[in-house]
């Protein structure tokens, strides 16, 4: 697999409104799940520095963060955004700012035609939860044939290795992340394969490791 170095990231803006989100000029990819499942602490991880604010406490992240990246494959330059959201199903915010949020998720998800993947976050130890099934169906319904939805399970860490191949075995080739690389096996896959994944659904390049 040819190496994927990152070459510069900063944050662009933060929207929670459509007006705010900056020009569509670039392919992008946003995090999306319940709260607390680690979309920003992902986007840390593949974008290899502290740029989104994750935190232990549900509702960290309250608006549309919008990252500028440019990485580096073999010869190729490639610029992109990186988006982090609010998680679904936070309880503890008022109800109508929730409703409110919900509305403009939901209108940036389906009118955002840059948006070329969505990388739905799931929690490993509850694969199968109705608010999960809730999501899977409105981005199937949404995506044009443009575009691509990816699963990755977040916090595999705390599965214990029974469970990790129980989970693997049922999807195979899934797309699996924990809080530092030596927690997980390299068989269950790694950050690279989801950098690649990342390239892929924004550039259509194949690499090995997607095959
Ligand atoms: N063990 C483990 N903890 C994780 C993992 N990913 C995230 N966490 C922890 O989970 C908590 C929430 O992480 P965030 O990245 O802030 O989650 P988020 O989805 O951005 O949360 P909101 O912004 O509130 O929607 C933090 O304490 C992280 O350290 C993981 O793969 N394994
Ligand atoms: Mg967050």
């Amino acid at each position: 697999m040819p190496p994927i170095k990152v070459l510069q990231s900063q944050f662009l803006c933060a929207a929670s409104k459509l007006e705010h989100c900056p020009p569509m000029h670039l392919p992008e990819v946003v995090f999306l799940g319940r709260s607390n499942v680690g979309k920003s602490t992902l986007i840390n991880k593949v974008l290899q520095q502290k740029i989104a604010k994750s935190s232990a406490t549900p509702g960290k992240t309250q608006t549309a963060n919008f990252f500028d990246t440019r990485w580096q494959l073999t010869h190729q330059v490639l610029k992109f955004h990186c988006i982090d959201l609010p998680g679904f199903g936070y309880a503890k915010v008022s109800k109508s700012l929730q409703q409110e949020w919900g509305v403009f998720l939901c209108n940036l998800l389906k009118t955002r035609s840059s948006i070329k993947l969505f990388l739905h976050l799931v929690d490993a130890r509850h694969p199968n939860l109705a608010l999960d099934q809730e999501v899977a169906c409105f981005l199937d319904q949404l995506i044009a044939p443009t575009q691509q939805v990816r699963r990755i399970y977040t916090k595999f860490d705390k599965l214990n290795a029974n469970q990790q191949h129980a989970l693997w075995h049922k999807t195979p080739n899934c797309l699996a992340t924990c809080l530092k690389t030596t927690d997980i096996s390299a068989k269950f896959g790694s950050l690279d394969a989801i950098q690649m994944a990342i390239i892929e659904g924004l550039f259509g390049i194949k690499t090995d490791e997607n095959t």
